[in-house]
């Protein structure tokens, strides 16, 4: 790709530091960095530095290409056995009557709500129970697949399969192959958190370990199954902490290819046991797409998760590395507004995202869960009927 005038211009600028000229070299000759520049790329880059580099990624792996999803998610509870620190479901345990715990029925019955409309996965996701067990979800899975054959079953996180598969007294490979023979096809990055167990412990005691959520990963992508991975950023861990965290994904990678996609997650802080800890804040968030660019050279995509960072943090998110802004949604995920995100009834219709897209000077792509483009938006026209309605960038110079 040819370099552009920005990162020529940054190149060229006297004011560089060497070590940041030398990492900006790396990423123009496709070289990857190590885990010292990682850090040095938190502790000493400015935005615009970020900016050139993650974006000159982006747009040689996609050109402007920025994909979404039509998707729906069930929550099959808000209780958990867990009582991780930054969590806004886990203080309901306390207060189960105010719960809910959805029966094998009432999740099908969401399922079915969506026949006849475009959706093409459903996201399961939600606290840990001891009846939701392994004949339960195999069940689930199986029973969403035989009403809708086309739906990708995108559910659980190592969180659950750890507590279940250890509750069935079976190995992780032998509990993957059975999900999988249920009807699960992909997995989804939560439960990753920070796998570092310094912090690990500290907010998400008890629950899988760092090595157990990339043994779970492992033995999926074994069965030649993808899955995402996510971090929750922006608490009490350092930025060494995030490297590392990134340094386990990007080996882990190497051996398997098995991801897709990285989705940093930003630590929000309304009722939760963590309320105390303030959040990052948009530069923060911005630096931390582009270093996830930058660092994880073996992953495809990353994902801002419009729901929790703001539909405009979205689209500027498309200038530092970001290539995916997630699905519709339909407000069916509760978690990141109970815990305080700017979208409390998270929805955006077909339109609205293309239009987000497009007002980000992007081009929209729907796609699959596993990125098989499903329509290209850049000349589609819409009807007057669904003329989208314009969301404006602020001015970026
Ligand atoms: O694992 C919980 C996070 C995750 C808070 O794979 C919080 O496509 C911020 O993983 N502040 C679940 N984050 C959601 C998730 C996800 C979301 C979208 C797409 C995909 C995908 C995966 O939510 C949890 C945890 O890390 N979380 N509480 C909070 N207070
Ligand atoms: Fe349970 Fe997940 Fe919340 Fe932890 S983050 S308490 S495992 S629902």
């Amino acid at each position: 790709m040819e370099v552009s005038e920005n990162f020529q211009v940054l190149l060229n600028s006297p004011q560089l530091l060497p070590e940041l000229k030398q990492i900006a070299e790396k990423v123009l000759h496709n070289q990857r960095i190590t885990f010292d520049e990682g850090v040095l790329l938190y502790e000493k880059a400015e935005l615009g530095y970020m900016g050139v580099l993650a974006n000159y990624i982006r747009q040689k792996k996609h050109g402007d290409k920025t994909y979404f999803n039509r998707n729906f998610h069930i929550e099959p509870t808000n209780l958990c056995v867990y009582d991780c620190k930054f969590c806004s479901y886990s203080r309901l345990i306390k207060q189960r009557a105010d719960g809910w715990e959805y029966t094998m029925e009432e999740m099908l019955d969401i399922v079915k709500k969506y026949d006849g409309q475009p959706v093409t996965e459903v996201h399961i996701v939600g606290g840990v129970l001891p009846q939701y067990d392994v004949p339960f979800y195999a069940e689930l899975f199986s029973r969403i697949k035989a009403h809708r054959p086309d739906l990708h079953v995108k559910a659980l996180t190592p969180v659950e399969y750890h507590y279940i598969f250890k509750k069935a007294k079976i190995d992780y490979a032998t509990g993957m192959k059975l999900m999988k023979d249920a009807g699960l096809e992909s997995m989804p990055g939560g439960g990753a958190e920070i796998f570092h167990p310094e912090i690990r412990e500290q907010i998400a005691k008890d629950k899988c370990t760092g090595d157990q959520w990339l043994s779970i990963h492992e033995e999926w992508h074994k069965l030649g199954m993808r899955s995402n991975a996510t971090m929750l950023y922006g608490h009490i861990e350092q930025y060494w902490h995030r490297v590392d965290h990134m340094e386990q994904l990007r080996q882990l990678q190497d051996k398997t290819h098995g991801f897709q996609t990285f989705i940093p997650l930003k630590f929000r802080n309304q009722d939760n046991q963590m309320s105390n800890v303030p959040e990052s804040n948009v530069i923060e968030d911005l630096r931390n797409y582009a270093i996830a660019r930058i660092y994880l050279d073996n992953f495809d995509h990353i994902k801002a998760y419009w729901a929790m960072i703001s539909r405009t943090t979205a689209q500027l998110s498309l200038n530092f590395g970001v290539d995916d802004i997630d699905g519709t949604l339909d407000d069916t995920t509760k978690i990141y507004s109970m815990a305080g995100a700017e979208e409390q009834t998270p929805a955006m219709s077909t339109k609205e995202l293309v239009e987000l897209i497009k007002n980000a000077g992007r081009h929209p792509i729907e796609r699959d869960t596993l990125y098989n483009v499903v329509t290209d938006y850049n000349d589609y026209q819409f009807t007057e009927a669904e003329k989208p309605r314009f969301y404006k960038l602020p001015v970026v110079n």
